[in-house]
């Protein structure tokens, strides 16, 4: 039993109990049909529905998407619990989103508690709201509200939602105590049912407008356009054909490969901190951490671990640089201020409480965990760590947000290997989701379960990756950077592959992102690895010519583009360049079509992450997809590259790596995991499922 009946006097109540988000699975909807039933059968002059535990309904059930729907449909539920003789009331606490927030539409009255949140997320699982909020938000609210609710999927707060007339009260305290008191009151006032579908609907807006900014918006994801669609029907058609009309839409999208690809996200986002070996392995405490280095990488650490309410003592070489430090922290915390992220009180705290910059690394001694973000060097990090060494009290974590060294290499230059663990945050790492967190083979249980904790306390999605050049993320990159290098030599330009990538949903293509992140990077990274390259290896030399001349991209102002303001233009001197190297090399233009580069471009990071996941440094295929979902741009809407690979089919992957491979057949090696696979009929999802067995 997920919804529990009960009489109050004159009102029954409805009560959802289905842990842990009152999700809308087929139980409660028929919990909910059996109940307004039943409450109209005995004598109820009122119908309270609430939420046990810490919420209303978050939405319909996810887990139920993509088999055959159960009946009662949700549509269906929302109808019955509208069409109810006696008046219903949703007394809502918690999160009310999607199908939740629909059945609370389907209401004819609606308090909530202070905090409550409604929403309606679907857009970010590749849906439209598929119960009736598209014909009765509308008829509520006006389109273009409701059009922003479906079409953000952000959810509002109670005061908003007062505002904007979704609900007709706040009241602070017990949600069934808010939800039985204004049933008593609406008794009192004899008040009659009201149903949303009854109401006028509002004069039709400019929804070709509204479509084309919503388009702007969404960068290639479908449903957010269809949302809009599934609204201007509501001008077109009674309600009940505006309904019909919403489902047909809903079911369309659930066919889609992006449903797919977001709810796969969805999911991963949940699942990929849950590694079984840290079962009972409990966290060390950590209240106090130590950063070496205030650079922008150092001071973005820093900042996001003062967010989070950790106090930080932050390590840097002189006085001025340490005040240079702090001004970089100073100036992070107020943006966070201005974008209403803290309060002016937690502001000041930080920064004259929380925060002290020094320059001796004695003032670690109290540090519970320690990250380096110093110079990306061997012997730089073998140094600092040398020095942790001798100041960080027992127990202490030492970490390296080094982006590709050797994590076993740094531990083995200390004392207490077992205490030292990679911790590689991406730039602004204030902003930015992604924590990698690099397991050496000594780092032990409880320091890996630290690092998890971390992540989370700082609002990270934190991936256990294990250790080789690059890790999980820039490995991955290195090679479908190299993918792009090979495509420039034969034939295609940066500006074609980044416009080819950008349409696969990527926010910049590859060569925007170079200019970004600084082209001195890659420079670096290329002279790093020169000694180690094979001889069979491509490299072109134009990008370490375009850095020779002092062009490092957007810092310096001119790099794959030229840029003025927040204006970018190709740089006339980038295809001379590569001109020259093809005429040296005795190279031809091959002609790639826009298909060909993103055919080749995604089967070598597919092709890599297979690699990554044989060798064990990824455990799961999720685990891969989360970094690149949120380190790297990769379209959410795509899942993955490897759940994107799973809905292309392993099988004409390989046989695009196979053919690959005739012109170039050290780069192209297939992945044995992804022959494997493709020898045994199965795909990454299966990998995923026999993990989490
Ligand atoms: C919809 O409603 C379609 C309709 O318009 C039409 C239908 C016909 N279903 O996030 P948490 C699980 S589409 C199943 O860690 P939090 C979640 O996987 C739906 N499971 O907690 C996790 O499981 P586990 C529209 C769900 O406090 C556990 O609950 N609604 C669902 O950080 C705890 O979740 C949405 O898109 C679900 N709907 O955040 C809301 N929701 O412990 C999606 C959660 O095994 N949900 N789970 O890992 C959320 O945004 C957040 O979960 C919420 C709580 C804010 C509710």
């Amino acid at each position: 039993m997920t919804i529990h009946y009960e009489r109050q006097g004159d009102i029954a109540v409805l009560k959802a109990d289905n842990p842990p988000v009152n999700a809308l699975g087929q139980t409660v909807r028929q919990g909910l049909v059996d109940g307004v039933a039943r409450a109209n059968e005995d004598g109820a002059k009122a119908i309270v529905i609430y939420g046990e535990g810490r919420t209303w309904f978050a939405g319909a059930d996810i887990r139920e998407f993509g088999k055959t729907p159960l009946e009662p449909y949700l549509p269906d539920v929302c109808n019955i619990v509208e069409a109810s003789a006696v008046p219903v009331i949703a007394a809502m606490h918690g999160t009310a989103l999607g199908g939740g927030l629909e059945v609370a539409l389907g209401c004819h009255y609606r308090v909530a508690v202070p905090t409550a949140k409604m929403g309606l997320p679907e857009v970010h699982l590749g849906l439209i709201p598929g119960a009736g909020a598209t014909q009765r938000l509308p008829r509520l609210i006006g389109h273009a509200a409701a059009i922003d609710m479906m079409t953000s999927g952000r959810p509002i707060g109670a005061d908003k939602a007062l505002t904007l007339g979704i609900i007709d009260k706040i009241e602070t305290g017990d949600p069934l105590e808010i939800g039985l008191a204004y049933a008593q009151e609406l008794i009192g006032q004899n008040a009659q049912v009201r149903p949303v579908s009854a109401l006028p609907v509002p004069d039709a807006i400019d929804f070709d407008a509204a479509r084309d900014a919503v388009r702007k918006k969404s960068r290639g994801q479908i449903s957010p356009v269809v949302a809009v669609d599934a609204v201007e029907a509501a001008t077109r058609m009674d309600f009940s054909e505006g309904l019909a009309e919403e489902r047909r839409l809903f079911m369309e999208l659930m066919k889609t490969d992006q449903r797919q690809g977001m709810i796969h996200a969805f999911f991963g986002e949940r699942q990929v901190s849950k590694l079984p070996e840290l079962q009972g392995v409990a966290p060390r405490d950590v209240a106090e951490i130590g950063v070496i280095g205030g650079g922008t990488m150092g001071a973005g650490i820093a900042t996001a671990a003062l967010l989070s309410g950790l106090h930080v003592v932050l390590i840097e070489m002189t006085a001025e640089a340490a005040e240079a430090a702090k001004g970089r922290i100073a100036g992070n915390l107020s943006g966070a201020l201005k974008r209403g992220k803290i309060e002016q009180d937690k502001h000041d705290h930080i920064l004259n409480d929380a925060l002290t910059c020094a320059t001796d690394y004695v003032a670690l001694s109290n540090a519970d965990l320690i990250i380096e973000a110093v110079f990306e060097n061997m012997d730089v990090k073998k140094e600092v760590f040398g020095k942790l060494d001798t100041v960080a009290k027992a127990g202490a974590i030492l970490a390296s947000n080094t982006s590709y060294l050797n994590v076993d290499e740094i531990a083995a230059s200390t004392s207490r290997p077992a205490d030292v663990i990679g911790l590689h945050f991406f730039s602004p790492a204030h902003v930015m989701k992604l924590l990698e967190v690099v397991v050496g083979k000594e780092t032990a249980p409880d320091v890996v379960a630290t690092g998890f904790a971390l992540g989370k306390r700082l609002g990270k999605i934190s991936v256990r990756s294990g250790v080789c050049d690059g890790f999980i993320g820039n490995r991955i990159l290195n090679t479908y950077r190299s993918c792009a290098d090979h495509l420039i030599l034969d034939g295609a330009s940066p500006y074609q592959i980044d416009k080819v990538m950008e349409g696969f949903g990527f926010a910049m293509g590859p060569f925007a992102v170079s200019d970004l992140a600084g082209l001195d990077i890659g420079w670096a990274n290329r002279k790093r690895l020169a000694p180690t390259r094979d001889a069979r290896e491509r490299v072109p030399t134009y990008a370490d010519k375009l850095c020779e001349d002092g062009h490092f991209g957007q810092k310096t102002g001119r790099g794959y583009y030229v840029y003025d303001g927040r204006a970018k233009s190709p740089n006339p001197d980038v295809m001379p360049l590569i001109q020259a190297e093809r005429a040296e090399l005795g190279l031809t233009d091959k002609g790639y079509s826009d298909d060909q580069i993103l055919r080749r471009y995604m089967a070598a990071m597919v092709n890599e992450a297979a690699k990554i996941l044989g060798e064990g440094i990824a455990r799961r295929p999720l685990d891969v997809d989360m970094v690149l979902l949120f380190g790297y741009g990769f379209p959410r809407y795509n899942g993955g590259p490897l759940k994107w690979a799973d809905l292309q089919g392993l099988p004409a992957l390989l046989e695009d790596i196979r053919s690959f491979a005739q012109e170039d057949a050290y780069f192209w090696q297939p992945a044995p995991l992804l022959e494997q696979l493709v020898a045994e009929g199965r795909n990454f999802e299966d990998l995923n499922k026999e993990a989490a067995a």
